[in-house]
């Protein structure tokens, strides 16, 4: 086995074609065996397998700099760079994370998890190294998805412009997630069909120099390619076309599927574990779909992610022109969806947390200064959603919540946000986002409003005295336990809010609770920090009410246990409760 004798490229180096296309073999072998029991990204890895073994074969990593985008097909990487234990024992499958992590080896230059980013970086790199007189190739590896984004482009014009030493390897394997949307894409056709000779090519548009390698997944092709383009002078896009899913069968027939997968088997690809349980993305497609029906009007729209919103390939069908993928697009989405809405349309925008972190100005420009009635539901927004560092759900509050005109709502069950959904979708006064609870789908009989429309009037679920929690969204539940314990351990009947409203102050039941009241407690599902909590604090300052904030602390936390993170910032309802006796005496 070569792949146990690989401890860092050097090793790849010493080894012949045959050798090496031998090692592809193994490693492929090594990462559908972890995969299908630990889960992961399965096609992009598998297609870039060859293309990272020429890489390492001909660069010098890493004094050469190669700048993964997204990092979702790094594992390959990580194999040839010392850690190809976290791919061949079980024990160490955790070492690792699933993107490349600046803290983890010196061949790993940004911890990134987002699309679009690897030319920008790269021109970082390369600049620095002009400015420094060095002599290093510099390699951004970008897939043909991530070229959708609004950033990749800013990238490659910027590069053109460079003059210097650059390598942009886009990998080709025609799909994104999904399947890929945009007129670019034609020209990508045009330049596999053409073996890269169409005089039509975007790259050589932008000023860059260009090859092509129609056999991406055949080394001794890509490495007589990659020594063309070592210690180029310029810029130079090396275009190869990849497979996705390579080498599995039934991930290169169900492309989307094997994006990214739970532990599957290793025959079938079917799923390990079915989960029957209900879920949001699920429901709102079907919620969506129903909708689209009964108004012409509506249009779903996806930066990329269909199924952040259970639009699956079916229900994008059903849908027809009523659906709309922007490419990995986040910030077009949100102007577009202002246009819709300014246009007379009914725009739902579904996106997780993190990806419309990108979106600051758009949500403030060309939605809200606009007052544009477009609807965003903002998925995993959460301590219970994705847990990489780079893909953390917990600071979208501050970003959303502080926008002028933006209705930004948190319901607290399946029946609370649907009714609101309608609402958000009916109305045409305010841009409404809408928080989607993270802490899974909860049913409750307790009837929901139908009309949101008078704004920031917080819903009082239990009255009571001395205490009032303020408990928002997805810790609504927290608050329920954390008043319940109250009663049980202190005898304090607590009065019990659900705020429903992230973006304004209920100041009429904020004065109320004066009278009765000595501790106000806030409970959000995010961070402290320009969050919710902080503006009822500020509301209370000139005044002798108490006022406890829980949320979680502002720092990035990776591949962490929500429970043991919970725990840490004292967000347990036995802590919680503590501290309000604490502070009452
Ligand atoms: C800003 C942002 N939006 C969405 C995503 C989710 N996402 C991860 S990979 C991916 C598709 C990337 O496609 P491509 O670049 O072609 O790489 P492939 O997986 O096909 O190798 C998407 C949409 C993301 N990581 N970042």
């Amino acid at each position: 086995m070569y792949i146990n004798n690989i401890k860092s490229p050097q090793d790849v180096k010493r080894l012949t074609t045959d050798q090496l296309c031998v090692l592809a073999d193994e490693i492929r072998q090594a990462l559908l065996a972890k995969l299908s029991v630990h889960g992961g990204h399965v096609g992009p890895n598998l297609g870039m397998v060859e293309a990272t073994i020429a890489l390492h074969y001909v660069f010098d990593s890493p004094h050469d700099k190669i700048v993964y985008d997204v990092s979702h097909q790094s594992y390959a990487h990580k194999i040839l760079t010392g850690r190809a234990e976290a791919f061949l024992n079980p024990d160490d499958y955790d070492v690792v994370s699933g993107y490349t992590n600046h803290k983890e080896s010196e061949h790993d230059f940004f911890t990134v998890g987002h699309t679009s980013t690897s030319v920008s970086l790269a021109c970082g790199l390369a600049k620095a190294r002009d400015l420094e007189g060095g002599q290093n190739n510099v390699i951004a590896v970008i897939g043909d998805g991530s070229l959708s984004g609004g950033e990749a482009f800013e990238g490659l014009s910027n590069a053109a412009e460079a003059g210097t030493n650059m390598i942009i390897v886009v990998n080709d394997n025609e799909m994104s997630i999904a399947e890929n949307h945009g007129g670019l894409y034609q020209n990508l056709q045009l330049l596999r069909e053409s073996g890269g000779q169409a005089a039509c090519n975007y790259f050589r548009a932008l000023g860059l120099d260009y090859i092509y390698v129609e056999k991406g997944n055949d080394l001794p092709t890509l490495i007589t390619a990659f020594k063309q383009v070592k210690d180029s002078t310029h810029p130079i896009v090396v275009h190869i076309h990849t497979q996705k899913g390579k080498g599995f069968a039934p991930a290169e027939r169900d492309k989307e599927r094997f994006h990214w997968s739970m532990p599957f088997d290793l025959m079938t690809g079917a799923p390990k574990v079915v989960d029957n349980e209900e879920d949001y993305g699920e429901l709102t497609g079907e919620f969506l779909i129903d909708q689209m029906n009964k108004d012409p009007k509506v249009v779903a729209i996806t930066s990329g992610t269909p199924a952040v919103f259970g639009f699956s390939p079916e229900r994008r069908k059903k849908a027809g022109r009523q659906f709309v993928d922007v490419g990995i697009a986040e910030e077009h989405a949100v102007a577009l969806a202002s246009g819709i809405a300014a246009g007379g349309g009914r725009p739902v925008y579904g996106v997780y947390s993190t990806f419309i972190q990108r979106t600051y100005d758009q949500l403030s420009q060309d939605l809200c200064i606009n007052n544009n009635p477009a609807v965003i539901c903002v998925f995993a927004a959460s301590v219970w959603g994705m847990n990489d560092v780079t893909h953390l759900g917990i600071f979208d509050i501050p970003l959303i919540g502080n926008v002028p005109n933006m209705v930004y709502l948190a319901p607290t069950c399946k029946e609370e946000y649907f009714a609101m959904l309608q609402w958000a979708m009916q109305q045409t006064a305010h841009p409404v986002a809408i928080r989607v609870p993270g802490n899974g789908v909860i049913s409750s009989s307790v009837p929901v409003e139908t009309d949101y429309g008078t704004l920031d009037r917080y819903k009082v679920t239990q009255q009571g005295d001395t205490v009032a929690i303020i408990a928002l969204g997805s810790f609504f539940a927290l608050g329920e336990n954390v008043a319940r314990r109250l009663q049980m351990v202190a005898g304090i009947t607590p009065t019990l809010i659900n705020p429903r409203y992230i973006t304004g102050l209920d100041n009429d039941l904020l004065d109320k609770l004066k009278t009765t009241h000595r501790a106000v407690i806030t409970l959000e599902d995010g961070i402290l920090d320009g969050g919710f909590g902080e503006k009822i604090a500020r509301y209370y300052g000139n005044s002798d009410m108490r006022v406890l904030n829980y949320g979680l602390k502002k720092e990035f936390v990776d591949r962490y246990n929500a429970s043991e993170l919970l725990l840490a910032n004292r967000l347990t309802d036995k802590q919680i409760t503590e501290d309000i006796i604490k502070s009452l005496q």
